[in-house]
C-alpha cells in the first residue's frame, strides 16, 4: 500500500508555525496525511506558550494532519506514538545510541532533548475531528543558544554518520503511519513493550511542577504516567512538566 502520511507534502521556506498551517488547512478540508514542513518558523511553539527554537535550514520542523475521529482521551496516546516514531527514526540514523522517550512529549539522548512533539486537536463540540502532530527534530544543529546548550542535542551530535533530513522525515512518517491506526482503535496497549523499553523515566524519582513526587512506574493505556508516591499509592498524572529528581 502506498504511504498516506506525507501526501500531499507542502514544503515552505518560512511560516509562523507548521501547526498553524495544518490547523488552518484542517478547517478547510485538507485530507488525512497532509504534511507541512518548513525551513524556518517565526513563531515555532511548544506547549503552554513555550518557544521552539531552530535556526533556518538545519533541522526538521513539520506537522502532519491526521483525520481521525476519536474521543479526546486518545490525544495523549497519540503524542506518545509520535514520540515513539521519532525515537525509532533517530535510533535508525544513530545505530547503537540509546534514544528514549520522556513522557509526555520529548525524545532524549543522554538526557538531552533531541525532539519535541506538540499535538493539537481540531474539535467539533466534544468530538475530535482531526489531530495535528507537530514535530521539531534537531538534525544538523551543533551549537545551541546558551539557555539550551546543556539540555539539547541533535542527530549530527550523536550519530557517527552525517544525518539526512529527508530520510529521517520519511522514516518518522512511515513509523507514525504504522502505529496511528492501532492506537486510535485500541489505545496504547499493543505498543506497551516498545514504550516501556524506551521510557526515560522508568524507575526514576520524578517531581511535577505542582510539587508531587514519586517513582515513575510506566505509562498506562490512556497515556498517563504512573507514579508511586512514598506512601505506596500509585497515582496517575495526566499531563504537565516532569523533572527527574535523582538517578
Ligand atoms: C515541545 O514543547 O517540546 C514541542 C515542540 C514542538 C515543535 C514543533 S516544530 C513543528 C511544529 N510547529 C510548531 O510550532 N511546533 C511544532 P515543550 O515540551 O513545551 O518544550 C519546549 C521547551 O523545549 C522550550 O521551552 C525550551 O526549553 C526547549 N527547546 C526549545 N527549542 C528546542 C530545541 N531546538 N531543542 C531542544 N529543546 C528545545
Amino acid at each position: 500500500m502506498s504511504p498516506q502520511l506525507g501526501q500531499p507534502m507542502h514544503v515552505l521556506a518560512v511560516t509562523t508555525s507548521t501547526n498553524d498551517e495544518a490547523k488552518r488547512a484542517a478547517k478547510e478540508g485538507a485530507p488525512h496525511g497532509s504534511t507541512w514542513v518548513a525551513e524556518q518558523q517565526t513563531a515555532g511553539r511548544g506547549r503552554q506558550g513555550r518557544t521552539w527554537e531552530s535556526p533556518p535550514g538545519e533541522n526538521l520542523l513539520f506537522s502532519v494532519l491526521l483525520r481521525v475521529t476519536c474521543p479526546p482521551s486518545r490525544i495523549p496516546p497519540l503524542a506518545l506514538v509520535a514520540g515513539l516514531a521519532v525515537r525509532d527514526a533517530v535510533a535508525r540514523a544513530a545505530p547503537g545510541v540509546d534514544v528514549r522517550i520522556k513522557w509526555p512529549n520529548d525524545v532524549l539522548v543522554e538526557g538531552k532533548k533531541i525532539a519535541g512533539v506538540l499535538v493539537e486537536a481540531v474539535t467539533m463540540g466534544s468530538r475530535v475531528e482531526a489531530v495535528i502532530v507537530g514535530i521539531g527534530l534537531n538534525v544538523h544543529t551543533r551549537v545551541f543558544p546558551e539557555e539550551l546548550a546543556a539540555r539539547a542535542t541533535s542527530v549530527a551530535l550523536v550519530a557517527k554518520e552525517a544525518p539526512d533530513r529527508e530520510e529521517l522525515l520519511a522514516d518518522v512518517l512511515a513509523n507514525l503511519e504504522r502505529d496511528v491506526e492501532v492506537v486510535v482503535g485500541r489505545g496504547l496497549g499493543p505498543l506497551r513493550s516498545r514504550l516501556e523499553a524506551a521510557d526515560a523515566l522508568k524507575r526514576r524519582l520524578v517531581r511535577s511542577d505542582a510539587g508531587d513526587e514519586g517513582v515513575a512506574e510506566g505509562i498506562d493505556d490512556e497515556g498517563r504516567l504512573l507514579v508511586r508516591r512514598e506512601d505506596g499509592v500509585v497515582t496517575r498524572w495526566n499531563a504537565g512538566e516532569v523533572h527527574i529528581v535523582a538517578d
